[in-house]
This record gives C-alpha cells, sequence and structure tokens, in this order.
C-alpha cells in the first residue's frame, strides 16, 4: 500500500522495480482513506506491507525494513553479493549503518524545507550540516558505495537517499535561507546520473509535484496526500 507522493513509499518502488517482484501495489488517498485499508491496515501509515505466511497475515511497515524485505525475495540483490557470507553480512551492516546514521537525517532536513519557511540560525544550521554531509558522500557525483567501498555502483543507500535528495534539489531554487551558500554540486551530479537509470525514471516524478504540494503546505491545504500523483501538476491557489 502506497502513494506515489510519499518519500518512503518511493524507496520500496525503486527496490521493487529493481528486482522486478510480483508484488501488488495498492494506492491509496491519504486524505480520504479508504475503509478497506484502514481495515487491513489499522496503523494507518504508508508504506505497508502485507505478507501472507502459511496462513498468517504479517503487515509490514517502516520504509526501509519493507525495501530490505523485497530485497530479500528471490532474484537479484541490491545489496553486496559475493563469494563471502561473511563479506556480505559485514558490507551489508556498514550500508545499513550509513542509511541509519547519514541518511535518515534527510527528513529532518526535508520536513523542515516543507514546513518551515522562515527558519531560525540554528535549524538553517542543521539543515546545512545534513545535507553538506550527504554531499561529500558523493564526491563528483558517484555512489555512495564509492567512497565506503571503491566501487561507483548504485546500491541500497543510493535508494533510500534518493526520494528525499530529489526534494531538497527541488527545493533549491525557491529563495529559502537553507540553501544560501550551499553546495549542492556533487549532489547535482548524482541526481543527474542516478535519475537516468530505466528501473529509476519507470517511478519517478516531475520535481514541480513537490514544489506544488509544499506550497499547499505553506497555504495550509493540505489534508494528506491525494491521489492521483498528477494532481500536484497544478499550483495551490488561496
Ligand atoms: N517512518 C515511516 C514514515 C512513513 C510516513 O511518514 N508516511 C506518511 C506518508 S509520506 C503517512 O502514512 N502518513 C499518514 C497520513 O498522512 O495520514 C517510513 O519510513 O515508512
Amino acid at each position: 500500500m502506497i502513494n506515489p507522493m510519499c518519500p518512503f513509499a518511493q524507496r520500496c518502488l525503486y527496490v521493487l522495480s529493481f528486482k522486478r517482484a510480483a508484488v501488488k501495489v495498492r494506492n491509496v488517498d491519504l486524505s480520504d482513506k479508504p475503509s478497506w485499508f484502514l481495515e487491513e491496515n489499522p496503523s494507518k501509515y504508508l508504506p505497508a506491507l502485507l505478507v501472507w505466511n502459511n496462513g498468517t497475515k504479517v503487515i509490514i511497515h517502516e520504509s526501509i525494513i519493507i525495501s530490505q524485505f523485497l530485497d530479500a525475495l528471490p532474484g537479484i540483490s541490491i545489496y553486496p553479493k559475493g563469494e563471502c557470507f561473511l563479506t556480505n553480512a559485514a558490507q551489508k551492516a556498514v550500508i545499513d549503518m550509513k542509511v541509519a546514521t547519514d541518511v535518515e537525517p534527510l527528513r529532518r532536513a526535508v520536513r523542515m524545507a516543507y514546513w518551515k519557511s522562515q527558519p531560525n540560525d540554528r535549524e538553517v544550521l542543521s539543515f546545512k550540516r545534513i545535507v553538506k554531509n550527504v554531499n561529500d558522500m558523493v564526491l563528483n557525483g558517484c555512489y555512495f558505495e564509492f567512497q565506503i567501498f571503491g566501487r561507483d555502483v548504485l546500491g541500497f543507500i543510493d535508494l533510500m537517499a534518493l526520494p528525499l535528495i530529489e526534494r531538497i534539489i527541488a527545493f533549491k531554487d525557491l529563495g529559502l535561507k537553507y540553501y544560501e551558500n550551499l553546495r549542492l554540486d556533487d549532489l547535482l551530479k548524482w541526481y543527474s546520473r542516478i535519475s537516468q537509470i530505466h528501473f529509476i525514471k519507470a517511478h519517478s516524478m516531475p520535481l514541480t509535484r513537490y514544489i506544488n504540494l509544499r506550497k499547499q503546505m505553506q497555504l495550509n491545504k493540505y489534508r494528506g496526500l491525494v491521489l492521483p500523483a498528477e494532481a500536484y501538476d497544478v499550483e495551490a491557489k488561496l
């Protein structure tokens, strides 16, 4: 269960698209939650994955956990898969750690940029620190695993970071204080590379949709993510 404009759902969609796994995707309007959704997913949060295992229903939440579950399904893996199981496990641990410590703080930066038009100095500093850290992890537009393992290959960190970085990039020309003297060159190079990948293109959105959603929030008109995503092609008006 997803909404195509939800950055956390997008993480799962990218992993699904990479795996080419046959999973039924159901879209949910979060501004008007249907009764089937409330019954099947009492937490009301997206993304959510319903799995039937030996007659038992399991509902999985949290974009990272769902993405890891999807990756573990039969087929190719977005995690490094070499000959040695210990190396694989150690590398997976390092990758998961990087997502937790360096990518997840982007949520806070994105949230601030969506909601807070007049940030105080502490908020601006915090935004800049989070974004600079990520910018420095993709020097010259290399994928995240280059800095960690020395190979410029798309991996799990890239897919978890993409929906959040997309929003950071989308808001860069709106004159927000967060972006004053903030270097985004490496992230922009990284973004221009990753957005050309076929399975990424299949789920990517025009960045203007995030700008229009932000406008809706700023006008205090946000009541949850609606369907279809095309609704965000038009700018919100007072
Ligand atoms: N930590 C969660 C965050 C999920 C989340 O915040 N989802 C939002 C949509 S983007 C949601 O379902 N909100 C409920 C609502 O709007 O009613 C994850 O990574 O999956």
